[in-house]
């Protein structure tokens, strides 16, 4: 059975009044997705790693040179029984972070099938690459250029961050969010 998101969180998607963006962290388990968004909204880390079930949600406001936003920020657990869960989650979405872990070349392997199944929902979707663990620099297996072919290939933004150190989180999300407004901008007029 699928949890559902709390109903609160809910109404402020779904509230097309206020300026209300749902993002999706996408990618395999263990890459880092509940740790960037725990870092991005609580400037926080854990290096334990508990593995998430269902989903999560949180909220961070934004402003946004005066326009006040709120980032609703879908983490959602990576195990394999709940692919078809997914594509639910993803419908409303304005963006997601497509997260891999730059030490597994296994979590790069598989970028694909996530923004596949991500774009058959959402398919204006701005999605951004994030090559995340930077700080683990000694143990890096996924050089940049793969990353950047990936990136030209499918003409979205690509940035490799740490959740551990924070470095990039703030600016991933950023350009997320930015280029979600310019999609938004887009198709309200
Ligand atoms: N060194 C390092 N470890 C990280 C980083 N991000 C996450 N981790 C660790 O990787 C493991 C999995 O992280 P988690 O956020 O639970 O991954 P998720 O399954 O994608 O949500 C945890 O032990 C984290 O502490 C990072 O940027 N650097
Ligand atoms: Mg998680």
């Amino acid at each position: 059975m699928s949890k559902l998101p709390p109903k609160d969180i809910h109404a402020q998607i779904t509230d097309r009044t206020s300026l209300g963006l749902k993002v999706c962290m996408m990618g395999d388990g263990r890459v880092g997705k509940t740790s960037l968004v725990l870092r991005y909204t609580q400037n926080a880390f854990s290096p334990e790693y508990k593995q998430s079930l269902g989903a999560s949600f949180a909220v961070k406001a934004l402003d946004l040179q005066g326009q006040q936003a709120k980032l609703v920020i879908w983490d959602l657990g990576g195990q394999p029984t709940f692919h078809q869960v997914r594509r639910h989650y993803y419908i409303g979405a304005h963006g997601a972070l497509l997260v891999f872990d730059l030490t597994s070349p296994a979590t790069f392997m598989t970028l694909e099938n996530w923004i596949i199944d991500f774009r058959r929902v959402v398919p204006e979707g701005n999605v951004v690459l994030v090559g995340n663990k930077m700080d683990l620099e000694d143990k890096r297996r996924v050089p940049r250029a793969a990353a950047e072919m990936l990136q030209e290939w499918w003409q979205i933004p690509y940035i490799e961050t740490s959740a551990a150190t924070a470095d990039g989180v703030e600016k991933a999300f950023m350009i997320l969010v930015k280029s979600a407004l310019e999609n938004l901008k887009g198709t309200d007029s």
